[in-house]
């Protein structure tokens, strides 16, 4: 087996997706995003992970209207016309990597300690396949050992029922989960009496949804896939779109064709900034007819982001001055509060702030102020180049400001939208997973469930790790995800794991969060998206939530990976028994049939009403978004501009902004290959992208060795050693390398103190030639 990524070994096995012994290789990609690229890289995934017969059959089921189940991929919408091949090659992966024949049972933990398979490296542990039968660590062997379901339940009920308070444990959420999972597991946390509800959208979305919820009075984007097809203007802000929400190539090419403009605002010019073939379109692929998908890319620096918006908005009020049809004067009179306040700031900033802060010439900042000003329609996307920052609440909250200045909102083909991470993570937020719920929720709840839930906010991701690390919390659930991976401060949250009492991880596949774990520990697998659940009460399906809040039923339709797996809502189901022996929540009923979930889950949250009929129309149902009808429910009952100042980002003398990404050949910490294909790499991981005169300056060239430290705000230094220097095109001054290896690099303590998010995408670095 394989040990740590820079030393390759080469006895790692037939299944690795590259050449044994195999040199990296870097040649820029000139080829478009998409088309046969993707369907050659899909055969071969396919062809090693011996689905040559399941997967496609599976894959025609996927995403289409009137049964079939959800993409477990990224949480772009379906297709509205119902279709039936609007996949992609990274969905296709994904679903793949689920239905895999390999298996990890009994035998394979009685022949590896967990100190060995800690040694492996994350491809190979999930590699190994589906695990198949509940697990617990037995200490005198280093070894996991089978147990049963129930003794497996009543050991987490009992460990609940040791801690001397609720909140000493949490219950961590990866965005997978269905919706009425995600009820049953937010319902077990505050009836076992707390709010430490931690979920990766802390790590992902939490700006913007604090932004939206601030400005607009919703904590999500209010345009849907219709709006993406009449819009003349799209901004794409910090998103790889080409491998982390392929499907959104459709609309690009579609906005295209139709000549609409398209604007990306990347560090990187990525592969979806130039042009694609759209991933279903056989006639595009059979005559190699790509088309254009961008007709104007802006680099700023990393984190520049709020700067070049500002200057959009400085420019668009300087054209207001001879043409005031640039500014929507009735729509800011009508629904807004703020503007003055906000056109003085934007007025007061000077050009030259702005160019030095964006690092994008003031002539470029007015030709994307040119194309908004020409837009009737803009819609302005984004994802973690915006949001994993210090300042991604206020950059966001600049995003409307702009949408504000000329009414983007609340019309057809208009206004801002967020591309979520997996599937369902923007349905978990609304089914209840929050540690800072609401009120009004919580009093809905009460009064549904006969509950008293807890009133005071809980903890998330990095707090719940730093509790952990200080002996407060104790029994730490996790459904779904890696934690110990997909964390920050590697080094420190598997020593914070480590002190737990009892770790529980809701699987598929082996992963990190499996080998680093608590004194106690469990691995209880579960059944994925693509396969049945059986109940007392006949096949049962759940449903999710897609970036556009389009609500919908997913209908697994494969034999699961092993008789022994329970569906999500029955292990929630098992550990709340076990927990709580005098609950008023009947989790035996509700495991019977999730017909009764959804029944309680309409009368506990808002847009849910008739929730058993509506998600069962032929393509759900859209939950109602009040700002998109322009009701805001703000403190002003109107839009609110913000006014937040320029933060200054320039990093110090000697240092450079490094952004850790996602490559293509990966979802979050599964990693498929160590290739990129976009960005031109081949069996790399180990590297970091620089600016050849960055490259220069060190003295290195291309593939060059170097160590890289990074120096959080408390003056700390973390390092890795060895990464390989990539010369690539991104400013001066800014560096990217891989997730989740680097987040070594990033400190506990620097979070975002506007969103508590982790700052992943800033982190202050020096890198050197390794001696
Ligand atoms: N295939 C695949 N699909 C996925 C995932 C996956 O891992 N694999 N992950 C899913 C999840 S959970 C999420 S949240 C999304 C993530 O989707 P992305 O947000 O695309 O994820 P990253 O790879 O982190 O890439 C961030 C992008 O932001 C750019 N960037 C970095 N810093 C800045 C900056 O300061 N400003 C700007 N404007 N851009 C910047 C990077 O160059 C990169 O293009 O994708 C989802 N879909
Ligand atoms: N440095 C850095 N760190 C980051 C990021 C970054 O950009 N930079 N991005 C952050 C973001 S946006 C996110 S969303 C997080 C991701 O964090 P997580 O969501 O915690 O991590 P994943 O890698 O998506 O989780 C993969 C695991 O999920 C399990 N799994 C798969 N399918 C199912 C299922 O159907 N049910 C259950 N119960 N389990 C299943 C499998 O065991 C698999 O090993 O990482 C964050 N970490
Ligand atoms: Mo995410």
């Amino acid at each position: 087996m394989s040990g740590p990524h820079d030393d390759f070994a080469p006895d790692e096995g037939p299944s690795r997706d590259r050449d044994q012994n195999a040199q990296p290789k870097f040649s820029p990609y000139h080829h478009p995003a998409a088309g046969w690229g993707a369907a050659k890289s899909v055969t071969k995934f396919m062809a090693r992970e011996r689905e040559a017969i399941d997967g496609p059959r599976a894959i025609l089921k996927m995403n289409h209207e009137g049964g079939g189940f959800d993409c477990p991929g990224c949480a772009w919408p379906d297709d509205l016309k119902g279709l039936r091949l609007d996949i992609c090659e990274n969905g296709i992966k994904h679903v793949a990597w689920e239905m895999t024949h390999k298996r990890v049972g009994a035998e394979f933990f009685a022949a590896h300690t967990v100190t060995e398979l800690s040694k492996w490296s994350e491809f190979d542990l999930e590699n190994q396949g589906r695990l198949t039968e509940p697990m617990t660590y037995d200490p005198a062997t280093d070894r996991y050992v089978p147990i049963s379901w129930q003794e497996a339940f009543e050991l987490v009920g009992r460990a609940l029922a040791e801690l001397d308070d609720p909140n000493q444990a949490s219950f961590y959420t990866s965005g997978r989960l269905g919706n009425e999972a995600t009820f049953l597991y937010q319902l077990l946390a505050r009836e076992f009496g707390t709010n430490n509800l931690p979920d990766c959208s802390n790590m992902c979305h939490e700006a913007s949804g604090r932004a939206l919820q601030a400005a607009l009075g919703t904590g999500k984007g209010t345009v849907d896939l219709v709006d993406w097809a009449a819009a003349d203007a799209l901004f794409i802000i910090g998103v790889n779109v080409a491998s982390n929400a392929p499907r959104m190539l459709t609309s690009l090419v579609e906005a295209h064709k139709r000549g609409a403009q398209i604007v990306h605002i990347n560090p990187l010019v990525e592969a979806a900034a130039r042009r694609a073939i759209i991933p279903h379109d056989f006639l595009e692929m059979a005559t190699f007819r790509a088309t254009p998908t961008s007709t104007l890319n802006l680099q700023p620096r990393i984190g520049g982001d709020m700067a070049l918006l500002r200057g959009i908005a400085k420019a668009v009020l300087e054209e207001a001055r001879t043409d005031p049809m640039a500014l929507d004067a009735e729509f800011i009179a009508r629904h807004t509060v703020g503007f003055e306040e906000y056109r003085a700031m934007c007025e007061a900033a000077s050009w030259t702030e702005i160019e030095r802060q964006s690092e994008v010439a003031v002539a470029d900042i007015r030709k994307a102020a040119r194309i908004y000003c020409d837009a009737d329609r803009s819609i302005i996307s984004w994802c973690l180049g915006i949001t994993q920052h210090e300042h991604g609440v206020d950059t966001v909250r600049e995003i409307v400001n702009l949408l504000l200045l000329r009414g983007n909102l609340g019309r057809e083909g208009a206004g801002p939208s967020p591309v979520r991470g997996h599937s369902n993570v923007q349905g978990n937020r609304t089914c209840g997973i929050d540690h800072r719920p609401t009120e009004a929720f919580l009093d809905r709840l009460a009064q549904v469930c006969g509950i008293d839930p807890p009133r005071e906010h809980g903890l998330d991701t990095v707090h719940t790790i730093e509790a952990m690390q200080a002996g407060n919390v104790k029994v730490f659930v996790c459904m779904g995800g890696n934690f110990a991976m997909a964390a920050p401060d590697s080094t420190y949250t598997y020593a914070a794991l480590r002190k737990c009492e009892l770790t529980v991880q809701v699987s598929t596949k082996l992963n990190r969060s499996h080998v680093v774990h608590g004194r106690r520990a469990l691995i209880l697998p579960c059944l994925g998206r693509t396969e049945k659940d059986h109940q007392l009460s006949g096949i049962q399906a759940t449903s999710v939530e897609d970036s556009m809040s389009m609500v919908h039923l997913s209908l697994g339709m494969k034999r699961p990976a092993s008789p022994h797996l329970l569906s999500e809502p029955a292990i929630i189901a098992g550990i709340a028994q076990a927990a709580l022996p005098n609950s008023p929540t009947p989790w035996q009923a509700y495991v019977e049939d999730y017909d009764r979930i959804r029944n309680t889950m309409a009368k506990v949250l808002d847009g849910f009403e008739d929730f058993n009929r509506r998600v069962r129309l032929p393509l759900g149902f859209r939950i109602r978004q009040p700002a998109r009808e322009l009701v805001f429910l703000t403190p002003s009952g109107r839009a609110e501009f913000s006014t937040a100042e320029l933060p200054d980002i320039a990093p110090a003398a000697g240092t450079l902004t490094l952004a850790t990404v996602r490559s293509h050949d990966q979802w979050n910490t599964t990693i498929y290959s160590d290739n990129d294909r976009y960005r031109g790499i081949e069996n790399l991981r180990t590297l970091v992208f620089m600016n050849p005169d960055d490259m220069r300056e060190r003295g290195l060239s291309e593939f060059d060795k170097v160590d890289i430290t990074s120096v959080a705000n408390d003056g700390s230094r973390r390092s890795v050693q060895k990464y390989q220097a990539i010369p690539y095109d991104i400013p001066r001054g800014n560096a990217a390398g891989y997730m989740p290896e680097l987040n070594v690099l990033c400190a506990i303590g620097d979070y975002s103190t506007q969103s508590d998010q982790p700052i992943m995408k800033n982190l202050e670095v020096t890198i050197e030639r390794s001696a």
